[in-house]
This record gives C-alpha cells, structure tokens and sequence, in this order.
C-alpha cells in the first residue's frame, strides 16, 4: 500500500519495485548547513535545540527544504537517554558529548531508573508529533536510538573515546554487571522506540556506532544479543502500517551473516564493505549504504561520481540487475565542512541513475 506522496524509502526497505533508488543522508540536518548553524546559535547550545520541539521540527525539515530527499530523520541525540536516566549530559564546544555523572561503580548500574524515562523525554515525541503535522505525509519520519552497547560506551567513558579501555574493562572484568546495564538500557530503548512509533514515526533506525570496536565475540554477547531483543519487542505495525526497521553497526561487515537474521528490515553498511558482495551475503534484507563521507567532503566531483556510479551498480549486478531493495546513504554521519551543493549534486547522481 503507499502511504506517503514519496512512498519509494518505504519501498526500498521492504524490497518492493522502485522508480528510482531513494537516498537520506546521516546527519543529514546540521552543522554543513548555514541555517542550522544559524538556528542553534539562536537556541544558544545544541542540548536547547534537541529540548525544544518547534526548533527541533524546523532543523529536522531544513534540509528537506533545500534538497530533494526521500525522508526525514527527527532530530534529536542517541544521548537523551542516558540525560533522561540522570547522567547530565551536556556539550562542550569542539569536544562533543559528555557527563557530569558518568557510571562509575556497579552501585551506580544498580541504581539506574528507567521507570521515567517516557516522561523525561515527552520532548522528543512533542517534537514527532509536530514535524508529522508539518510533513502532511509527504514523506516518511526516521524515528532513531542508539544501541545498547552504543550508549554504555558514553556512560561509562563520561565522553567520547578513542580506545573504549573503560568500557572493556567492564566487559571484560565484570561482565555480570555490564549485562545488568546493557539489559536496563534495552528495556529503556524498546519504551522509547514504541512511544516515537505511537507519536508517528514511521521507520525507526538502530545507531550502533561502537559496536565494532569489539571483538567477533564480544559483539554477538555485548551488542548483536541486545539489538535482537529490541527488534522482537519493537511495534512492527503500527495502525494497520508496517514500521520498518534498520540496524547500523559501524565496522559491522564482518557479521554482516548474523545481521542477515537479527530481524531487521534493513542494515545499514558503512564503506569498508563491498556493497555488492554484501548483498551476497544479506538476503533476507535491504541494505543502507556507504558512501565513504569523507569523498563528500572532499568535494571532487568526478571522484563523487565515479564511487557513486560504482555502489550502485555494484548493488544492482549483485542483485540481478534490479535497484530494488538499496537505500542510498553515506557509511557513516555527513562531516561539517562538507559543500551543500554538493549534497544536491550526490542527491541527483543517485535519483538519476537506472531512470
Ligand atoms: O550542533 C552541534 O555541534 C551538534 C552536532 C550534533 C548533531 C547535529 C550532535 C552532537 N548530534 C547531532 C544530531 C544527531 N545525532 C542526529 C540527528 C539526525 C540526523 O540528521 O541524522 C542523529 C541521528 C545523531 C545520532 C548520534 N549522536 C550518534 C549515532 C550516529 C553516529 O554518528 O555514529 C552518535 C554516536 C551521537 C553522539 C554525538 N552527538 C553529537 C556528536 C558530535 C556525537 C558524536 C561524538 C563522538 O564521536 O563520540
């Protein structure tokens, strides 16, 4: 059934006939865009902007305003709830993200509350709630969270890292504890993916950024385990309409055969993989992907187009010569410097191909 004017990233994650092959972008709205910047000085830090669901909604369409993309992402932070468990979360400028309250003991794992955690975070679907109004069905709303293990990597950083040494003495030395945490941080993320669904979301995605710093093992424990859990307790319908689902695991490829059975409807690929060979390799579901964001930024048209031109007839050949089934996306979130008319441009490379 087609729901939405632009009904085609639906299509394409169900596996159904497309006219053309859509594409979204990670990070599609923020700081490579003037009127992003311009918005978040005026709500005075980024933390303001997530919290308020009219500047949320107008950051959340701005890039749609401006290019010809076949969805909305809501915007918002993997991080709002890890702030809605009380960890503080605020942002120090050209450092990211951090806590004022990281996990420091098992005490502290012991004490995590979730029983709130719908309420703390009543912005995020006031804000759902507005951009669905504003979008008319236009087009599909990407609802998002983080993975479990994606959020324990910040919880007990207290910030970002660079080798995760905290995190995996955790895992490592105390993997009781660590699977108490992971578990409440589950139970909190299928709360919050069912309570976008019900605000309107249409498609939600599973950002698990840091699952690839572990190894093959410690992943299925520590990371894949969780993400099944959610994808059994997640709404795959939602009034009569099937809520499709994506799962991105940066570095993910070499379980790209587990991922194939995780119950998702799509994975998302970063570009270190061959998008052909994983198409091979995933059968029972679309893909997302992976363009190196770093070909973006640089800006050379003719290498753009080259790669472009390359993913997606790699995807196609592996595919029998069909586009069905590939959401076009970078492998990884849009850097800041990179050009908005190149954005336009990339965005007409793909929506032109195999018309
Ligand atoms: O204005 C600014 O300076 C803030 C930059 C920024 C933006 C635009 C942050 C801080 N978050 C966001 C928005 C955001 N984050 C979205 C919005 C929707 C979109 O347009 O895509 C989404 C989906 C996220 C998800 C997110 N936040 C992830 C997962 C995806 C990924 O990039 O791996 C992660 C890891 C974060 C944490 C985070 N928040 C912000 C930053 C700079 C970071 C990364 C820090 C790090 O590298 O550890």
């Amino acid at each position: 059934m087609t729901f939405f004017e632009n009904n085609t990233l639906i299509d394409a994650l169900l596996n159904k006939p497309v006219p053309y092959t859509p594409i979204w972008l990670m990070r599609q709205a923020g700081r490579y865009l003037p009127e992003y910047r311009k918005i978040r000085e005026k709500a005075g830090s980024f933390l303001n902007l997530c919290k308020n669901p009219d500047l949320a909604m107008e950051v959340t369409l701005q890039p749609l305003r401006r290019f010809n993309l076949d969805a909305a992402i809501l915007f918002s932070d993997i991080l709002v709830i890890p702030d809605a468990m009380g960890l503080g979360l605020y942002f120090v400028e050209n450092e990211g993200p951090k806590f004022s309250k990281p996990i420091m003991t098992a005490n502290d794992i012991d004490n995590l509350d979730i029983a709130n955690i719908i309420n703390e975070l009543a912005y995020v679907f006031a804000a759902i709630k507005n951009t669905k109004n504003e979008l008319k069905n236009s087009k599909p709303l990407i609802g998002f969270s983080g993975s479990p293990f994606t959020l324990a990597c910040y919880m007990l950083e207290g910030k970002s890292s660079s080798d995760y040494l905290l995190v995996k003495k955790w895992l490592y030395t105390n993997p009781e504890y660590s699977h108490k945490l992971l578990q409440k941080l589950t139970d909190a993320i299928i709360l919050y993916l069912n309570a976008q669904i019900e605000a309107g979301i249409d498609v939600i995605m599973l950002f698990d950024s840091w699952g690839g710093i572990l190894p093959y093992n410690e992943y299925l424990e520590f990371s894949y385990a969780y993400l099944k859990q959610i994808l059994d307790k997640v709404h795959k319908t939602h009034q009569s309409k099937l809520v499709p689902s994506i799962v991105f695991t940066k570095g993910g490829a070499v379980w790209l055969d587990k991922l194939n059975m995780i119950g998702a409807t799509a994975i998302g690929v970063d570009w270190t993989v061959d998008i052909g060979i994983a198409k091979k390799i995933a059968t029972n579901v679309a893909l997302q992907g992976n363009l190196d964001p770093a070909l973006l930024a640089l800006g050379d048209r003719s290498i753009i187009k080259t790669e472009v031109f390359r993913i997606l007839n790699n995807y196609k050949k592996a595919n029998n010569e069909n586009i069905s089934g590939h959401v076009f996306n970078l492998g990884h979130g849009i850097l800041p410097i990179t050009n908005p008319d190149n954005v336009a441009y990339l965005i007409d490379l793909v929506h032109d191909f195999d018309i």
